[in-house]
């Protein structure tokens, strides 16, 4: 793979800021994927109090690439769940959780409630909690790229950066004029192909 889209896991900090600012300069949005919810180490409810619905990695579609080659880090964009009409305002993690170390990469996003929703948390980083929705379809579309995934010293201030990533998508995601917003909420809310 070309430098600088690699998926392996960045190895510090600044490695993974370059990396990142490259990625961002050369993926093409949207990143649109259609998958199954499966279950993940049940870190992101129980440690972080932010779940997150990890996509299958088989039997998935990912835009015109595929599980592997997606490039890492935090994105923003729009999800829907199953034959639910609603469509949510979503903050992505694609990659290795390097807080953690993990092995294997996971495509996790936390799908984001209005608001004046009674699902939305007013906690240190306003999470929002469905009902689980383990095994349905999730439908995906990644409109932006936000920042490269960081190992932290700590989960607070990992919350802290997953609550700046929950704003600045709400932020980003309800730019109404921006063209790429309407069409891929739009794609969101269809039954149509990737
Ligand atoms: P896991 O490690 O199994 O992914 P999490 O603690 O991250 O466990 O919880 C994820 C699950 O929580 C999702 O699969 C979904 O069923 C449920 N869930 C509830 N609210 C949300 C939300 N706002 N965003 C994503 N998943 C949510
Ligand atoms: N994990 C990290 O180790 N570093 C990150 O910078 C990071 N950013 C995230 C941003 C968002 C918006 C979300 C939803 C998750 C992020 N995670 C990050 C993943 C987090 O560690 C993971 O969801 C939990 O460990 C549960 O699997
Ligand atoms: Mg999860």
């Amino acid at each position: 793979m070309a430098d600088g889209m690699s998926s392996e896991p960045a190895t510090d900090a600044e490695e993974s800021v370059k990396v990142g600012s490259q990625v961002h300069e050369r993926m093409k949005f949207p990143l649109r994927m259609i998958s199954q919810v499966v279950r993940g180490f049940g870190r992101g409810s129980s440690e972080l109090g932010i779940p997150t619905a990890n996509l299958s990695a088989e039997g998935g579609q990912f835009g015109d690439t595929n599980f592997d080659d997606l490039p890492t880090g935090i994105y923003w964009g729009f999800a829907r769940i199953g034959d639910e009409g609603n469509v949510y305002k979503t903050a992505c993690s694609i990659g290795y959780n390097p807080t953690y170390k993990n092995k294997t990469k996971t495509i996790e996003p936390h799908l984001i409630a209005p608001e004046s929703d009674s699902r939305r948390h007013v906690s240190s980083c306003q999470e929002t909690i469905l009902k689980d929705f383990y095994d349905q379809t999730i439908r995906l579309s990644l409109v932006g790229y936000l920042r490269p995934e960081l190992p932290f010293e700590g989960l607070d201030k990992l919350i802290d950066a997953i609550k700046n990533d929950i704003k600045n998508t709400e932020m980003l995601a309800g730019r109404k004029e921006d063209r790429n917003v309407i069409e891929e909420e739009a794609w969101v809310k269809s039954s149509d192909g990737i």
